[in-house]
């Protein structure tokens, strides 16, 4: 594509400022002409090649454009004749580098905001700026539109009329219409005129459609005042700041082109959401903050790079109050919703503008998540992420999984509120529901190797860490070999309670006779298995069982203590009391000695108490135990009691998931 420029005039109506040169290097503010600011413009668009007619002081413009720093090149063209004709007569001049070619035609004196070429250049079709908004000009050009389409261009044109500027995407097909009606009137004398009249010969033939440019800055600077009107409003866009948040760690072309596009609206911040915010919106961010951060700071039209503590804009536009804030269309419906609804209210508010721009993801694009996510369940990655999560999150969650299917529950369930989206943390492998599953009882009867199967089940269909409840550890000598197959599989975690003996499920509590192991022998154990591991990421975690067993709140304190001596890497404290005060009690006696080793908590008993306040209370992992196991019993007893019931399954496929999707539950790799 080439850019044809018409500086041919005298510019005679600006006075003074074009005694010495021709009007389009004429200043439009302290850095920039209006010429020198066009081909700026166009070069960041990829135009590069330039046709220039010249006129009035030629060898002044091409000394002057010789000695920009502007990667354009550039053809000129004199027109010798400029003071007896119109610029018809100069693109007759030019019209053998111009042939066959897509163009984007302009006046020398024109001012125009970056995204109003930007639109031209990327325009599919052939097409003219418009206002719509503006009011229609007594001497200026207008457009007639007729049926979507400019029928013709002129001064004298009211009606049906559209203010219209000189600034045209000519794609070759009706180019070459509009240049052979050109060659015409010039080869009959008719070069008084302008280029527009030969257009309005030809319009039938020709398909140049309206760009409504609406209120946006593109205009021609005639006179003095047209210079003093158009400067200003040239500060004005250029003082335009405009705001994105990107959420993403793999940068790809649709990233690249949407920032491109919000550049030119103005000096773009970009807010990149905290890995807090991400962990739960999306999924576990390859890249840390840090690294997006510098990610951003490093593309081209990037001003700076702030960061996005939550989904929402609203602190963030409420701090730099940016002009305009874009974002992908994709927004509008689902989950985001709420999220863009805030983002115009707060625009509103103070006069801001939301600028969408179409956004689809294509198939690349999922390729790249779909690698994403395959590398988040590699062992050494995933095993890292539980002690990542902790320090990005300060408290997170896990779910119970004793299944692939289960595992792929909790990996893909997400509840939205309000704009915020809401994900499990972790997987925790419970012995209880993983017993249960297979129908045996929680005593530690079901072997390692049968517990490994479970674990690798799930990790085959998942990516979110595991946390592995590992019961009593076993004898100190086997737990050493446990520690090393779950560290190599990419476990993060196990939590080993201080139990020994026959094993029974805490939740009897004081009802079966259960033993603690004493501090000196666990501790062994612990070192033992912190001895054994080989990785810094891997955790053991010890799980004090004294407020089960009623042995008081010294005890479990001592014990707690104890037990991050002899190396455990975090402490888990059960209770089965419904009232969560001695959990309480717990965790603000440990952090008063103990500030920084994470407390785990399994409130299935205490289970009124909301994430929040164990996270104000400094606890650490909240884990939900056991919840899926029990909400699937019952739901399939119901359904085997209906079947019977009835004699026939009908009645019961109303409690039933429909045949179509449970067919289509598991995504099948390809
Ligand atoms: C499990 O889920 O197996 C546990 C937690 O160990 S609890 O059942 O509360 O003891
Ligand atoms: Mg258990």
């Amino acid at each position: 594509m080439k850019a044809l420029i018409l500086n041919s005039g005298m510019g005679t109506r600006m006075g003074v400022l074009t005694s010495e040169h021709p009007k389009c290097m004429t200043e439009v503010s302290s850095r920039e002409t209006i010429l020198s600011r066009q081909l700026r413009l166009l070069a960041d668009e990829g135009v590069t090649d330039v046709v220039m007619t010249t006129g009035a002081f030629d060898s002044v413009l091409v000394n002057y454009c010789r000695g920009l720093d502007i990667p354009v090149n550039i053809v000129f063209v004199n027109n010798p004749v400029y003071k007896e004709t119109n610029y018809i007569y100069s693109i007759y001049c030019a019209r053998d580098y111009l042939r066959d070619e897509d163009i984007v035609l302009m006046h020398g004196d024109l001012v125009f905001e970056n995204d109003v070429l930007g639109d031209v250049v990327q325009s599919p079709v052939s097409c003219m700026t418009v206002s719509s908004t503006k009011p229609l000009p007594q001497k200026d050009f207008k457009a007639v539109v007729k049926n979507g389409k400019i029928t013709a261009v002129g001064i004298d044109f009211f009606n049906e009329a559209y203010a219209a500027q000189p600034l045209y995407k000519l794609k070759k097909e009706d180019w070459n219409v509009w240049l052979d009606a050109i060659e015409r009137f010039c080869e009959n004398g008719n070069v008084k005129v302008y280029a527009e009249n030969a257009f309005n010969e030809v319009s039938d033939h020709c398909s140049i459609l309206p760009l409504d440019v609406k209120e946006r800055l593109c205009s021609e600077i005639d006179n003095p005042e047209d210079l003093i009107i158009v400067s200003n409003e040239l500060k004005k866009v250029e003082a335009r700041t405009v705001y994105m948040c990107f959420s993403t760690d793999i940068l790809h072309s649709g990233h690249i082109a949407i920032i491109r596009k919000a550049a030119r609206l103005g000096k773009l911040t970009i807010g990149v959401l905290s890995d807090e915010a991400i962990v739960s919106y999306r999924r576990f961010p390859i890249l840390p903050y840090s690294e997006r951060k510098t990610m951003f700071e490093n593309i081209n039209g990037v001003s700076r790079v702030v960061e996005q503590k939550t989904l929402s804009y609203k602190e963030n536009l409420e701090k730099y109050r940016p002009d305009i804030v874009v974002h992908g269309d994709d927004w509008d419906h689902g989950f985001q919703r709420p999220v863009r609804d805030e983002v115009a209210s707060v625009l509103a508010s103070y006069g801001g503008r939301l600028v969408e721009f179409p956004y689809a993801q294509n198939e690349a694009v999922r390729e790249l998540e779909k690698r994403a996510k395959i590398e988040l369940s590699m062992p050494d990655i995933r095993r890292a992420r539980l002690k990542k999560a902790i320090a990005m999150k300060g408290t997170v969650t896990a779910m119970e999984a004793h299944d692939g299917l289960t595992g792929l529950i909790v990996e893909n369930t997400v509840s939205y509120q309000n704009g915020e989206a809401h994900q499990f943390d972790a997987m925790w492998i419970s012995s209880l529901c993983d017993s249960t599953a297979k129908g045996k009882p929680d005593i530690e009867l079901v072997d390692m190797t049968s517990r490994f199967r479970t674990i690798d089940d799930i990790m085959e269909v998942t990516t979110k860490p595991i946390i592995f409840d590992g019961d009593t550890g076993g004898l100190k000598e086997h737990f050493v070999y446990t520690v090393r197959s779950l560290e190599r599989m990419g476990v993060s975690m196990v939590i080993i309670e201080d139990k020994t003996g026959l094993k029974k499920n805490s939740l009897f509590g004081t009802e079966v006779v259960q033993t603690q192991d004493d501090i000196e022998s666990f501790s062994e154990k612990i070192a033992a298995g912190k001895k054994a591991q080989k990785t810094k990421d891997f955790m053991i975690c010890a799980r004090i069982e004294s407020l089960i067993l009623e042995r008081g709140m010294e005890d479990a304190l001592t014990r707690a203590f104890a037990f991050v001596k002899a190396g455990a890497d975090a402490i888990m404290i059960h209770s089965r009391k419904k009232d969560p005060s001695e959990i309480f009690e717990f965790v603000e006696k440990f952090r008063a000695e103990d500030a920084m080793t994470p407390l785990v908590v399994v409130p299935t008993s205490f289970n009124s108490v909301k994430e929040e306040e164990f996270k104000a209370r400094g606890v650490n992992i909240v884990i939900y135990a056991n919840q899926l196991m029990r909400a699937s019993v019952p739901a399939m007893q119901n359904a085997a009691k209906m079947i019977l019931d009835n004699h026939r399954a009908e009645e019961c496929d109303s409690i039933l998931m429909p045949f179509k999707e449970i067919i289509r539950l598991i995504p099948e790799e390809d």
